[in-house]
Protein backbone atom coordinates (compact mmCIF):
# COMPACT_ATOMS: atom_id res chain seq x y z
CA UNK A 1 0.00 0.00 0.00
CA UNK A 2 1.56 3.17 -1.05
CA UNK A 3 -1.03 5.67 0.53
CA UNK A 4 -2.12 6.69 -2.61
CA UNK A 5 -5.71 8.11 -2.51
CA UNK A 6 -8.09 5.44 -4.44
CA UNK A 7 -11.75 6.45 -5.56
CA UNK A 8 -13.43 3.58 -7.33
CA UNK A 9 -15.98 5.37 -9.81
CA UNK A 10 -19.35 3.71 -10.51
CA UNK A 11 -21.87 5.37 -13.36
CA UNK A 12 -25.12 5.22 -13.75
CA UNK A 13 -26.71 3.86 -16.74
CA UNK A 14 -26.82 5.95 -19.91
CA UNK A 15 -24.08 7.84 -21.96
CA UNK A 16 -24.16 11.52 -20.66
CA UNK A 17 -23.84 9.58 -17.26
CA UNK A 18 -20.74 7.61 -18.50
CA UNK A 19 -18.89 10.46 -19.83
CA UNK A 20 -19.73 12.58 -16.94
CA UNK A 21 -18.14 10.15 -14.84
CA UNK A 22 -15.17 9.73 -17.18
CA UNK A 23 -14.37 13.31 -16.93
CA UNK A 24 -14.30 13.76 -13.20
CA UNK A 25 -11.64 10.22 -13.56
CA UNK A 26 -9.61 12.27 -15.31
CA UNK A 27 -9.85 15.21 -13.42
CA UNK A 28 -9.21 13.29 -10.47
CA UNK A 29 -6.03 11.52 -12.22
CA UNK A 30 -4.54 15.04 -12.63
CA UNK A 31 -4.61 15.73 -8.84
CA UNK A 32 -2.87 12.53 -7.78
CA UNK A 33 -5.33 9.83 -7.55
CA UNK A 34 -5.77 6.67 -8.19
CA UNK A 35 -8.94 5.39 -9.84
CA UNK A 36 -11.07 2.48 -10.93
CA UNK A 37 -13.94 3.05 -12.87
CA UNK A 38 -16.29 -0.04 -12.00
CA UNK A 39 -19.26 -1.07 -14.70
CA UNK A 40 -21.99 -2.95 -14.13
CA UNK A 41 -22.08 -5.70 -17.11
CA UNK A 42 -25.33 -5.13 -18.93
CA UNK A 43 -24.80 -1.26 -19.10
CA UNK A 44 -21.11 -1.65 -19.95
CA UNK A 45 -22.11 -3.93 -22.85
CA UNK A 46 -24.85 -1.71 -24.39
CA UNK A 47 -22.42 1.11 -24.91
CA UNK A 48 -19.08 -0.64 -24.96
CA UNK A 49 -21.07 -2.31 -28.00
CA UNK A 50 -22.23 0.63 -29.47
CA UNK A 51 -18.03 2.03 -29.43
CA UNK A 52 -19.22 4.74 -27.86
CA UNK A 53 -17.76 4.71 -24.30
CA UNK A 54 -15.76 7.81 -24.28
CA UNK A 55 -11.91 7.24 -25.20
CA UNK A 56 -11.33 8.72 -21.29
CA UNK A 57 -11.93 5.14 -20.32
CA UNK A 58 -8.85 3.71 -21.97
CA UNK A 59 -6.73 5.37 -19.55
CA UNK A 60 -8.28 4.18 -15.88
CA UNK A 61 -8.64 0.68 -14.79
CA UNK A 62 -11.65 -0.57 -15.81
CA UNK A 63 -13.60 -3.37 -13.57
CA UNK A 64 -16.82 -5.13 -15.10
CA UNK A 65 -18.88 -6.09 -12.53
CA UNK A 66 -21.49 -9.05 -12.80
CA UNK A 67 -24.90 -8.39 -11.84
CA UNK A 68 -27.11 -11.06 -13.21
CA UNK A 69 -29.40 -9.37 -15.35
CA UNK A 70 -31.17 -10.50 -18.11
CA UNK A 71 -30.58 -8.59 -21.67
CA UNK A 72 -32.45 -5.23 -21.31
CA UNK A 73 -35.91 -4.93 -22.97
CA UNK A 74 -35.39 -1.35 -22.48
CA UNK A 75 -33.42 1.63 -21.26
CA UNK A 76 -35.28 1.93 -18.17
CA UNK A 77 -34.32 -2.38 -17.60
CA UNK A 78 -30.83 -1.23 -17.30
CA UNK A 79 -32.06 0.59 -13.63
CA UNK A 80 -32.69 -2.63 -11.99
CA UNK A 81 -30.78 -4.01 -9.13
CA UNK A 82 -30.73 -7.69 -8.30
CA UNK A 83 -29.61 -9.02 -4.85
CA UNK A 84 -25.95 -10.49 -6.53
CA UNK A 85 -24.95 -6.57 -7.21
CA UNK A 86 -24.21 -5.52 -3.88
CA UNK A 87 -22.61 -8.83 -3.68
CA UNK A 88 -20.67 -9.09 -6.40
CA UNK A 89 -19.50 -4.66 -5.84
CA UNK A 90 -18.36 -5.82 -2.17
CA UNK A 91 -16.42 -8.82 -4.15
CA UNK A 92 -14.58 -5.99 -6.59
CA UNK A 93 -13.42 -3.72 -3.25
CA UNK A 94 -12.11 -7.07 -1.24
CA UNK A 95 -10.02 -8.15 -4.30
CA UNK A 96 -8.93 -4.67 -4.79
CA UNK A 97 -7.83 -5.19 -1.62
CA UNK A 98 -6.24 -8.01 -2.07
CA UNK A 99 -4.20 -6.26 -4.72
CA UNK A 100 -2.92 -4.24 -2.26
CA UNK A 101 -4.96 -0.90 -3.65
CA UNK A 102 -7.45 -0.69 -1.28
CA UNK A 103 -10.64 1.87 -2.11
CA UNK A 104 -10.45 4.82 -0.30
CA UNK A 105 -13.65 6.21 -1.19
CA UNK A 106 -16.62 5.41 -3.72
CA UNK A 107 -17.96 7.84 -6.32
CA UNK A 108 -21.19 6.80 -7.45
CA UNK A 109 -24.38 8.07 -9.44
CA UNK A 110 -26.70 9.34 -7.87
CA UNK A 111 -29.25 6.86 -9.59
CA UNK A 112 -26.87 4.42 -7.81
CA UNK A 113 -27.85 5.50 -3.77
CA UNK A 114 -28.49 2.26 -3.04
CA UNK A 115 -24.42 1.67 -3.12
CA UNK A 116 -24.80 4.22 -0.09
CA UNK A 117 -24.69 0.50 1.61
CA UNK A 118 -22.01 -0.97 0.25
CA UNK A 119 -19.71 2.20 1.77
CA UNK A 120 -21.28 1.52 4.86
CA UNK A 121 -20.36 -1.82 5.23
CA UNK A 122 -16.61 -0.98 4.03
CA UNK A 123 -16.45 1.91 6.18
CA UNK A 124 -15.29 3.99 3.15
CA UNK A 125 -17.03 7.30 2.68
CA UNK A 126 -19.14 7.78 -0.43
CA UNK A 127 -19.41 10.81 -2.73
CA UNK A 128 -22.67 11.12 -4.71
CA UNK A 129 -21.61 12.63 -8.30
CA UNK A 130 -25.42 14.07 -10.10
CA UNK A 131 -24.44 14.57 -13.55
CA UNK A 132 -27.28 17.18 -14.35
CA UNK A 133 -28.01 20.27 -13.22
CA UNK A 134 -28.84 21.64 -9.41
CA UNK A 135 -32.22 22.30 -10.59
CA UNK A 136 -33.16 18.97 -11.83
CA UNK A 137 -31.57 17.50 -8.35
CA UNK A 138 -33.55 19.45 -6.03
CA UNK A 139 -36.55 18.51 -8.23
CA UNK A 140 -36.03 14.58 -7.65
CA UNK A 141 -35.59 15.49 -4.03
CA UNK A 142 -39.25 15.80 -4.53
CA UNK A 143 -40.15 12.46 -5.72
CA UNK A 144 -41.50 10.88 -2.93
CA UNK A 145 -43.48 13.75 -1.92
CA UNK A 146 -45.06 13.80 -5.27
CA UNK A 147 -45.89 10.13 -4.75
CA UNK A 148 -47.36 10.71 -1.47
CA UNK A 149 -49.52 13.45 -3.48
CA UNK A 150 -50.21 10.92 -6.33
CA UNK A 151 -48.58 12.33 -9.07
CA UNK A 152 -46.70 9.66 -10.07
CA UNK A 153 -46.51 6.13 -8.90
CA UNK A 154 -49.49 4.55 -9.69
CA UNK A 155 -50.35 1.43 -9.55
CA UNK A 156 -53.13 1.17 -11.88
CA UNK A 157 -51.34 2.64 -14.81
CA UNK A 158 -54.08 5.68 -15.46
CA UNK A 159 -52.86 9.00 -15.32
CA UNK A 160 -53.72 11.48 -12.22
CA UNK A 161 -56.30 13.86 -12.66
CA UNK A 162 -54.17 16.58 -11.37
CA UNK A 163 -51.73 16.02 -14.86
CA UNK A 164 -54.74 16.52 -17.19
CA UNK A 165 -55.66 19.98 -14.96
CA UNK A 166 -55.09 22.98 -17.22
CA UNK A 167 -54.21 25.17 -14.04
CA UNK A 168 -50.50 25.54 -13.65
CA UNK A 169 -49.75 23.45 -10.04
CA UNK A 170 -46.20 24.43 -8.72
CA UNK A 171 -44.26 22.06 -6.45
CA UNK A 172 -41.81 22.14 -3.71
CA UNK A 173 -38.80 20.45 -4.14
CA UNK A 174 -36.66 22.02 -1.29
CA UNK A 175 -39.44 23.87 1.10
CA UNK A 176 -39.96 27.08 0.98
CA UNK A 177 -36.95 27.78 -1.67
CA UNK A 178 -37.37 26.04 -4.98
CA UNK A 179 -40.78 24.98 -6.71
CA UNK A 180 -41.14 23.83 -10.34
CA UNK A 181 -44.40 23.14 -12.24
CA UNK A 182 -45.75 20.29 -12.30
CA UNK A 183 -45.55 19.87 -16.18
CA UNK A 184 -41.86 19.62 -15.93
CA UNK A 185 -41.61 16.45 -14.21
CA UNK A 186 -39.77 13.71 -16.22
CA UNK A 187 -42.36 12.34 -18.35
CA UNK A 188 -40.13 9.13 -17.66
CA UNK A 189 -42.19 9.18 -13.91
CA UNK A 190 -45.94 10.21 -15.28
CA UNK A 191 -47.22 7.04 -15.96
CA UNK A 192 -45.63 4.37 -14.28
CA UNK A 193 -46.37 1.95 -11.33
CA UNK A 194 -43.99 2.03 -8.31
CA UNK A 195 -42.48 -1.17 -9.58
CA UNK A 196 -40.50 0.67 -12.12
CA UNK A 197 -36.78 0.42 -11.67
CA UNK A 198 -35.85 4.65 -12.88
CA UNK A 199 -38.57 5.27 -10.38
CA UNK A 200 -37.56 3.14 -7.72
CA UNK A 201 -33.69 4.32 -8.21
CA UNK A 202 -34.91 7.96 -7.89
CA UNK A 203 -37.00 6.96 -4.74
CA UNK A 204 -33.89 5.50 -3.21
CA UNK A 205 -31.96 8.50 -4.01
CA UNK A 206 -34.49 11.09 -2.54
CA UNK A 207 -34.20 9.10 1.09
CA UNK A 208 -30.64 8.44 1.41
CA UNK A 209 -29.75 12.08 0.18
CA UNK A 210 -28.70 12.97 3.94
CA UNK A 211 -26.29 9.91 4.37
CA UNK A 212 -23.35 10.38 1.66
CA UNK A 213 -20.55 12.46 2.50
CA UNK A 214 -20.68 14.97 -0.24
CA UNK A 215 -22.35 15.46 -3.32
CA UNK A 216 -20.53 16.63 -6.69
CA UNK A 217 -22.72 18.51 -9.48
CA UNK A 218 -21.85 18.84 -12.92
CA UNK A 219 -22.78 22.71 -13.15
CA UNK A 220 -21.40 25.99 -12.32
CA UNK A 221 -22.44 27.90 -8.99
CA UNK A 222 -23.25 30.95 -11.56
CA UNK A 223 -25.52 29.13 -13.96
CA UNK A 224 -27.80 27.98 -10.91
CA UNK A 225 -26.90 30.12 -7.84
CA UNK A 226 -30.66 30.03 -6.48
CA UNK A 227 -30.74 26.27 -6.40
CA UNK A 228 -27.26 25.35 -4.89
CA UNK A 229 -28.31 27.72 -2.03
CA UNK A 230 -31.48 26.19 -1.91
CA UNK A 231 -29.34 22.74 -1.11
CA UNK A 232 -26.32 24.10 1.10
CA UNK A 233 -28.32 26.18 3.47
CA UNK A 234 -32.08 24.89 3.28
CA UNK A 235 -31.46 21.08 2.53
CA UNK A 236 -28.27 20.95 4.29
CA UNK A 237 -26.34 19.26 2.10
CA UNK A 238 -22.69 19.49 1.31
CA UNK A 239 -22.68 20.23 -2.28
CA UNK A 240 -19.34 20.97 -4.90
CA UNK A 241 -20.48 22.19 -7.86
CA UNK A 242 -17.34 20.83 -10.32
CA UNK A 243 -18.64 21.74 -13.45
CA UNK A 244 -17.72 22.33 -16.35
CA UNK A 245 -15.60 18.86 -17.00
CA UNK A 246 -15.58 19.23 -20.65
CA UNK A 247 -13.70 16.46 -23.14
CA UNK A 248 -11.53 19.69 -24.57
CA UNK A 249 -9.06 17.79 -26.17
CA UNK A 250 -10.03 18.72 -29.66
CA UNK A 251 -7.51 17.51 -32.33
CA UNK A 252 -7.01 20.72 -34.44
CA UNK A 253 -5.01 17.94 -37.35
CA UNK A 254 -8.23 16.31 -36.90
CA UNK A 255 -9.76 15.64 -40.60
CA UNK A 256 -12.71 14.17 -41.37
CA UNK A 257 -15.67 14.38 -43.72
CA UNK A 258 -17.98 16.21 -41.65
CA UNK A 259 -15.66 18.81 -40.65
CA UNK A 260 -14.65 18.93 -44.29
CA UNK A 261 -17.98 19.75 -45.06
CA UNK A 262 -18.75 22.06 -42.62
CA UNK A 263 -15.44 24.19 -43.83
CA UNK A 264 -17.07 24.95 -46.92
CA UNK A 265 -19.86 27.09 -45.15
CA UNK A 266 -20.10 30.67 -44.18
CA UNK A 267 -19.75 31.57 -40.51
CA UNK A 268 -22.68 30.80 -38.20
CA UNK A 269 -24.99 29.86 -41.16
CA UNK A 270 -25.11 25.86 -40.02
CA UNK A 271 -27.83 24.35 -38.05
CA UNK A 272 -26.85 21.85 -35.83
CA UNK A 273 -29.55 19.18 -34.77
CA UNK A 274 -29.17 16.45 -32.74
CA UNK A 275 -30.91 14.80 -29.98
CA UNK A 276 -28.44 13.21 -28.12
CA UNK A 277 -27.91 9.30 -27.34
CA UNK A 278 -30.92 7.86 -26.63
CA UNK A 279 -33.91 9.14 -28.10
CA UNK A 280 -35.88 7.32 -30.50
CA UNK A 281 -38.20 9.18 -33.07
CA UNK A 282 -41.66 8.02 -34.66
CA UNK A 283 -41.65 8.13 -38.28
CA UNK A 284 -43.77 10.85 -38.35
CA UNK A 285 -41.12 13.05 -36.54
CA UNK A 286 -38.79 12.69 -38.78
CA UNK A 287 -41.08 13.19 -41.73
CA UNK A 288 -41.99 16.51 -40.18
CA UNK A 289 -37.99 17.52 -38.99
CA UNK A 290 -36.79 16.66 -42.87
CA UNK A 291 -39.29 18.76 -44.26
CA UNK A 292 -38.98 21.67 -41.54
CA UNK A 293 -34.67 21.63 -42.24
CA UNK A 294 -35.50 21.64 -45.86
CA UNK A 295 -38.02 24.37 -45.83
CA UNK A 296 -35.89 26.49 -43.31
CA UNK A 297 -33.32 26.92 -46.68
CA UNK A 298 -30.87 26.81 -44.03
CA UNK A 299 -27.28 24.62 -43.40
CA UNK A 300 -28.02 21.78 -41.64
CA UNK A 301 -25.53 18.59 -39.81
CA UNK A 302 -28.02 16.14 -38.87
CA UNK A 303 -27.65 13.33 -36.31
CA UNK A 304 -29.82 10.30 -37.38
CA UNK A 305 -28.60 7.58 -34.77
CA UNK A 306 -29.61 4.15 -36.64
CA UNK A 307 -30.87 3.17 -33.08
CA UNK A 308 -33.01 6.54 -32.59
CA UNK A 309 -35.55 4.90 -36.17
CA UNK A 310 -38.23 3.19 -35.24
CA UNK A 311 -37.61 -0.85 -35.87
CA UNK A 312 -39.18 -0.81 -38.92
CA UNK A 313 -37.21 1.28 -41.63
CA UNK A 314 -34.49 3.19 -42.80
CA UNK A 315 -34.13 6.80 -42.83
CA UNK A 316 -34.76 6.85 -46.83
CA UNK A 317 -37.98 5.39 -46.33
CA UNK A 318 -38.90 8.56 -43.85
CA UNK A 319 -38.05 11.39 -45.26
CA UNK A 320 -39.83 12.80 -48.40
CA UNK A 321 -39.42 11.41 -51.74
CA UNK A 322 -36.59 13.27 -53.26
CA UNK A 323 -35.38 14.80 -50.18
CA UNK A 324 -31.42 13.85 -50.21
CA UNK A 325 -31.43 14.79 -53.98
CA UNK A 326 -32.60 18.32 -53.08
CA UNK A 327 -30.43 19.00 -50.13
CA UNK A 328 -27.34 17.25 -51.28
CA UNK A 329 -24.90 20.49 -51.07
CA UNK A 330 -27.19 22.21 -47.88
CA UNK A 331 -27.56 19.47 -45.97
CA UNK A 332 -25.03 16.70 -44.16
CA UNK A 333 -26.63 13.98 -42.33
CA UNK A 334 -24.26 11.20 -39.99
CA UNK A 335 -24.63 8.76 -37.74
CA UNK A 336 -22.56 10.05 -35.03
CA UNK A 337 -20.41 13.12 -34.84
CA UNK A 338 -17.79 14.22 -32.35
CA UNK A 339 -19.83 16.81 -31.05
CA UNK A 340 -17.65 18.89 -29.56
CA UNK A 341 -15.84 19.82 -32.73
CA UNK A 342 -19.04 19.84 -34.35
CA UNK A 343 -20.12 22.85 -31.83
CA UNK A 344 -16.50 24.11 -32.02
CA UNK A 345 -16.38 24.82 -35.72
CA UNK A 346 -17.34 28.35 -36.83
CA UNK A 347 -19.62 27.79 -39.54
CA UNK A 348 -21.85 26.07 -36.67
CA UNK A 349 -24.49 29.32 -35.96
CA UNK A 350 -27.09 27.73 -33.51
CA UNK A 351 -27.97 23.79 -32.19
CA UNK A 352 -31.23 22.03 -32.24
CA UNK A 353 -31.20 20.12 -29.54
CA UNK A 354 -33.22 17.71 -27.07
CA UNK A 355 -31.48 19.53 -24.26
CA UNK A 356 -29.41 16.80 -22.39
CA UNK A 357 -27.15 18.12 -19.75
CA UNK A 358 -24.08 17.51 -21.40
CA UNK A 359 -25.08 18.77 -25.01
CA UNK A 360 -26.67 21.93 -22.91
CA UNK A 361 -23.32 22.49 -21.30
CA UNK A 362 -20.86 21.54 -24.15
CA UNK A 363 -23.61 24.58 -26.11
CA UNK A 364 -22.76 26.93 -23.39
CA UNK A 365 -18.55 25.98 -23.33
CA UNK A 366 -18.48 26.96 -26.95
CA UNK A 367 -21.35 29.53 -27.19
CA UNK A 368 -23.40 28.33 -29.69
CA UNK A 369 -27.19 29.26 -29.01
CA UNK A 370 -29.64 26.73 -28.78
CA UNK A 371 -33.19 25.69 -30.31
CA UNK A 372 -34.77 24.04 -27.55
CA UNK A 373 -37.25 20.81 -27.92
CA UNK A 374 -36.73 18.90 -24.77
CA UNK A 375 -37.76 15.20 -25.05
CA UNK A 376 -37.65 13.66 -21.59
CA UNK A 377 -36.33 13.37 -18.11
CA UNK A 378 -34.70 16.64 -16.80
CA UNK A 379 -34.99 17.94 -21.26
CA UNK A 380 -37.91 20.28 -20.11
CA UNK A 381 -36.20 21.42 -16.67
CA UNK A 382 -32.99 22.12 -18.77
CA UNK A 383 -34.57 24.44 -21.68
CA UNK A 384 -36.39 26.66 -19.36
CA UNK A 385 -32.85 27.26 -17.88
CA UNK A 386 -31.28 28.18 -21.62
CA UNK A 387 -34.88 30.05 -22.44
CA UNK A 388 -36.21 31.91 -19.86
CA UNK A 389 -33.07 32.00 -16.73
CA UNK A 390 -30.27 32.33 -19.06
CA UNK A 391 -31.65 33.43 -22.42
CA UNK A 392 -29.26 31.61 -24.69
CA UNK A 393 -31.81 30.36 -26.95
CA UNK A 394 -35.29 29.80 -27.70
CA UNK A 395 -37.90 27.34 -27.51
CA UNK A 396 -39.18 25.30 -30.60
CA UNK A 397 -42.72 25.97 -30.80
CA UNK A 398 -44.82 23.14 -31.05
CA UNK A 399 -48.07 23.48 -32.52
CA UNK A 400 -49.48 20.09 -33.57
CA UNK A 401 -52.41 18.71 -31.54
CA UNK A 402 -50.45 15.82 -29.60
CA UNK A 403 -47.56 18.91 -28.70
CA UNK A 404 -45.24 18.29 -31.18
CA UNK A 405 -43.35 20.65 -33.51
CA UNK A 406 -44.69 20.75 -36.97
CA UNK A 407 -42.50 21.27 -40.21
CA UNK A 408 -43.88 25.32 -40.05
CA UNK A 409 -42.53 25.47 -36.45
CA UNK A 410 -39.10 23.94 -37.45
CA UNK A 411 -38.58 25.97 -40.09
CA UNK A 412 -39.23 28.93 -38.13
CA UNK A 413 -37.35 27.98 -35.16
CA UNK A 414 -34.41 27.76 -37.47
CA UNK A 415 -34.92 30.87 -39.07
CA UNK A 416 -35.38 33.01 -35.95
CA UNK A 417 -31.96 31.69 -34.70
CA UNK A 418 -30.00 32.00 -37.15
CA UNK A 419 -30.98 35.04 -38.76
CA UNK A 420 -29.14 38.29 -37.98
CA UNK A 421 -31.88 40.26 -36.06
CA UNK A 422 -33.78 38.06 -33.99
CA UNK A 423 -30.94 35.89 -33.56
CA UNK A 424 -28.81 38.91 -32.07
CA UNK A 425 -29.90 38.71 -28.04
CA UNK A 426 -29.44 34.64 -27.90
CA UNK A 427 -25.98 34.92 -30.18
CA UNK A 428 -24.59 37.73 -27.63
CA UNK A 429 -25.91 35.98 -24.57
CA UNK A 430 -24.21 32.76 -25.75
CA UNK A 431 -21.39 34.26 -25.86
CA UNK A 432 -21.31 36.13 -22.17
CA UNK A 433 -21.88 32.61 -21.05
CA UNK A 434 -18.99 31.08 -23.30
CA UNK A 435 -16.54 33.39 -21.14
CA UNK A 436 -18.45 32.98 -17.66
CA UNK A 437 -17.86 29.27 -17.99
CA UNK A 438 -14.20 29.30 -19.77
CA UNK A 439 -13.33 31.50 -16.12
CA UNK A 440 -15.47 28.90 -13.66
CA UNK A 441 -12.85 26.77 -12.79
CA UNK A 442 -10.43 29.39 -11.95
CA UNK A 443 -9.97 31.28 -8.65
CA UNK A 444 -12.61 33.93 -8.67
CA UNK A 445 -14.94 31.77 -11.18
BR1 LIG B 1 -25.86 11.97 -30.63
C1 LIG B 1 -24.11 12.37 -30.07
N1 LIG B 1 -21.84 12.66 -30.64
O1 LIG B 1 -23.30 12.17 -32.27
P1 LIG B 1 -26.54 14.45 -23.26
C2 LIG B 1 -23.80 12.63 -28.77
N2 LIG B 1 -22.51 12.88 -28.42
O2 LIG B 1 -20.35 13.21 -29.07
P2 LIG B 1 -27.99 11.98 -23.49
C3 LIG B 1 -21.51 12.92 -29.35
O3 LIG B 1 -23.05 12.38 -26.16
P3 LIG B 1 -30.20 12.32 -21.72
C4 LIG B 1 -23.09 12.39 -31.07
O4 LIG B 1 -21.37 15.42 -26.97
C5 LIG B 1 -22.77 14.51 -25.17
O5 LIG B 1 -21.57 14.55 -24.44
C6 LIG B 1 -22.48 14.60 -26.66
O6 LIG B 1 -25.22 13.64 -23.62
C7 LIG B 1 -22.19 13.15 -27.00
O7 LIG B 1 -27.72 13.55 -23.69
C8 LIG B 1 -23.39 13.12 -25.00
O8 LIG B 1 -26.61 15.69 -24.04
C9 LIG B 1 -24.89 13.20 -24.90
O9 LIG B 1 -26.53 14.63 -21.78
O10 LIG B 1 -29.48 11.91 -23.09
O11 LIG B 1 -27.13 11.41 -22.42
O12 LIG B 1 -27.85 11.38 -24.81
O13 LIG B 1 -30.58 13.75 -21.85
O14 LIG B 1 -31.39 11.42 -21.68
O15 LIG B 1 -29.24 12.10 -20.58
Amino acid sequence: MDGQPHAVLLPGPGLGHVNGMALLAKALLSVGFRVTMAFFERSYRTHASKGRLTKLCDSVRVEVVEDDLPPPDSFVDLFRVTSSMPRNLLLLFNSLSTQQQPATCLVSDSIMAWTQHVADELGIPRVEYWTASATAYTASLAVPDLIRQGYVGSHTGEVPKSWKSKEPVFLDCVPGHTSFPLDEIPTDFRYVSMEDPLLQRFVEMANLANRFDCLFIHSVMELESHAFQALQHVAHLEVYPIGPLINQSIDATLTNPTLSWLDTKAPASVIYVSFGSASVHTRDEIFELACGLESSGKPFLWVVRSDGLPHDGALADMVPSGFHERIVDRGMIVPWVSQMDVLAHPAVGGFLSHCGWNSTLESLWMGVPLLTCPIRADQPINSRLIVKEWGVGIELHSSTEEGKPSRHDIEVGINMLLDEDSGCLVRTKAKEFKSMLRKSPFPGG
